[in-house]
């Protein structure tokens, strides 16, 4: 079974770990300072036994002013709100500003209790009721039920219990999640125990054994044992009160704020995209750059909040924004946080976290509000979808997502349907945003046909040279474009070479009659192999040469001999035939042979053996030539 939280709220003195005492028989004030001083200080916990074997932890925060930082972190994993408000005092300063704090982390659900309902009158009950009443509604919450009591009398102390469980049994059950996470809002020591973190769970489960990182400090430890309320358990479910002792750390590597989380799933951060919401209380102000307390996960860091959408915030109006944190945390999309004013402190806003590692972003740029418009949004696939735009032609890891309120399930699945309804790419671990990908589709015809244009001999695109233009030499998107293009019939690839539009080059009439005529010389010079400076004294340009013999060779009339000489093709296939005759009848043949049977000088010979013997068709032994490797392939009616 799950755990459930029930927090207080209240301003100090109204009888809030008073109320807790009553029904849970607990005393939550346990610090001998709290004891002196009658008031409460750091966060106390008691647990509730509800009816039909459920149970709730309740999380009793001090009231006063100075220590509403304890009370927020007591607040982050509420379910269920208790407000409590003396009905001699009415509502007063921190009932609105914890009942804000509530709002801003987006609890929904609570109790009032009207407490001390025996140093008052029915009448002045009323008027407490009917003030909290008006708070309730100025503050957009729904009709939370209202019991009076006494811890005195113990009158209403069942009521309110019941009240309580009623409220529970509407709180839906916590997803589980892919990753232990919580946040420590206790540590201490305890002799034969050794260290031990207390927290509300967040996420996922733990047990004995189990493998913990504390973060920020990125130090190691293993679970001893798992606690809930002085009894031990098998295994810690998500939003229970835990305990942990754990191994191999000392208190003093632990700060109250860290958070204790299954190795290898999160990574630190410093810059945050969120949005916020300005909280209605009197002075809620930002302004660009101000510096803040940002309460999140049990800490408080400061940061300065850059506004990127607009100038300022006044009371009850949202923006985006980003964090920049002067030390770093650990967060998740959908976490929720306040922000308080650096001096005086005071409840100014709170949010939701919608890119918990981002990088450094300009205000007012319409892709980047975009973006964030689209990641506040609860649909998986709207986020999924808003990232992979974001990243561009790098895509976005799909194990990434499980950054932004997803399991590793939920994200393959809304990658499947991404991909399935044709809005996105998945390549590899890569989501692409399909208009990302058509995009650069469109670059890469048109940088193919700026090069073919300019260079009409050439019949396509060199691959790598293509790659590093579309600054795609990183990821998987650059094989994944040309397998496409070549599926679609819009790519052709020859020699590592790619063209677009059609596989075939078009040739003026002049260039068609340079080709003959290069062609025509080449048949002339017989079996004597021609060198481009040769050709080039005959006329041709030898600018364009070396494209045009290109050419005649992907045609198959010219071979390509030794480097810049070239013979012609049916030359080549009867000086290949001939040598397999002569070897055959001879078993092996010499220079001399050589030259004698095709006519031509030492000068041709010697290279034009060398070129056979490094092309396997011959091979030297002392001053004969046997048959190489190869010379078994060649045709002998060429
Ligand atoms: N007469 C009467 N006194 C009460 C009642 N509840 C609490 N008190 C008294 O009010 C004082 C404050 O009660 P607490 O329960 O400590 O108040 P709190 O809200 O927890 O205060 P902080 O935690 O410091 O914010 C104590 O002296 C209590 O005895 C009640 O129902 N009737
Ligand atoms: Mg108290």
């Amino acid at each position: 079974v799950d755990g459930l939280i029930i927090g207080t709220a209240g301003h100090v003195d109204h009888g809030k770990t008073e109320i807790v005492r009553a029904l849970t028989g607990r005393e939550t004030d346990r610090l001998r300072e709290e004891k002196e001083r009658g008031i409460s200080i750091v966060l106390g916990f008691a647990p509730l036994k509800l009816g039909e074997g459920m149970s709730a932890g309740i999380v009793d925060v001090p009231g006063h002013e100075r220590f509403v930082k304890n009370m927020v972190s007591g607040a982050v994993g509420v379910d269920v709100a208790l407000l409590v408000v003396a009905a001699d005092e009415g509502v007063m300063p921190q009932t609105e500003e914890h009942l804000e704090v509530l709002r801003l982390l987006g609890v929904t659900r609570g109790v009032v209790a009207i407490t001390k309902i025996d140093l008052v009158d029915s009448e002045l009950a009323d008027v407490t009721e009917s003030e909290v009443r008006d708070l309730l509604a100025q503050s957009g919450f729904g009709d939370f039920p209202f019991v009076r009591t006494s811890a005195v009398t113990g009158e209403g102390v069942e009521d309110l219990k019941e009240a309580l469980e009623k409220e529970a049994g509407l709180v839906g059950s916590r997803k589980e999640g892919d990753f232990f996470r919580m946040p420590i809002d206790r540590v201490f020591t305890r002799s034969g125990i050794g260290t031990i973190v207390t927290g509300t769970t967040w996420s996922g489960s733990v047990g004995k054994g189990d493998e913990l990182v504390i973060e920020p400090t990125g130090k190691r430890t293993r679970i001893r044992e798992v606690q809930s309320f002085e009894h031990t358990l098998g295994r810690a479910m998500p939003g229970m009160r835990a305990a942990l002792a754990l191994h191999g750390i000392r208190v003093d590597e632990i700060d109250i704020g860290c958070q204790a989380i299954t190795p290898g799933k999160l990574g630190v951060s410093s810059i945050i995209d969120a949005s916020v919401e300005m909280s209605w209380l009197k002075g809620s102000k930002l302004k660009n750059r101000q510096r803040v307390r940002f309460h999140h996960a049990a800490a408080e860091i400061l940061a300065r909040v850059v506004l990127l959408d607009r100038d300022a915030l006044e009371p009850g109006e949202t923006g985006f924004v980003q964090l920049r944190l002067e030390s770093p945390t650990v967060a998740v999309w959908g976490d929720r946080f306040v922000i308080r004013s650096y001096s005086p402190m005071h409840v100014i806003a709170g949010g939701r976290i919608l890119d918990p590692a981002a990088s450094k972003k300009r205000r007012f740029k319409s892709d980047t509000v975009s973006i964030l418009e689209d990641l506040n949004s609860d649909s998986e696939k709207t986020r999924a979808l808003a990232l992979a735009r974001d990243a561009g032609s790098a895509g976005f890891p799909v194990s990434g997502l499980v950054r932004f309120g997803m399991t590793r399930e939920a994200a393959d699945d809304t990658c499947a349907e991404l991909t399935g309804e044709g809005l996105a790419f998945a390549v590899g671990e890569m989501l692409f945003d399909a208009g990302v990908v058509e995009k650069k589709e469109k670059e890469v015809v048109a940088a193919i046909e700026k090069f073919i244009s300019g260079n009409r001999l050439i019949w396509g695109m060199d691959r790598e040279e293509l790659k590093e233009k579309m600054g795609l030499q990183n990821g998987p998107l650059f094989e994944f474009m040309l397998e496409r293009g070549k599926g679609t019939g819009t790519l052709f690839f020859r020699e590592g070479r790619i063209r677009a539009g059609n596989g075939e080059r078009k040739l003026s009439p002049d260039d068609e009659r340079m080709l003959g005529e290069i062609e025509a010389a080449m048949r002339s010079a017989g079996y004597e192999f021609q060198t481009l400076s040769d050709l080039a004294a005959a006329g041709a340009d030898p600018q364009r040469l070396v494209s045009y013999l290109r050419i005649l060779q992907e045609r198959g009339s010219v071979v390509r001999v030794l480097k810049d000489s070239y013979m012609h093709a049916d030359h080549h296939g009867a000086l290949l035939a001939g040598l397999r005759k002569m070897i055959a009848e001879g078993g092996s043949i010499t220079v001399g042979d050589f030259k004698d049977t095709f006519g031509f000088s030492r000068k041709f010979a010697v290279p034009l053996l060398e070129y056979l013997d490094g092309e396997g068709y011959t091979r030297r032994e002392g001053d004969m030539r046997v048959a190489g490797p190869r010379l078994a392939e060649v045709d002998p009616d060429e």
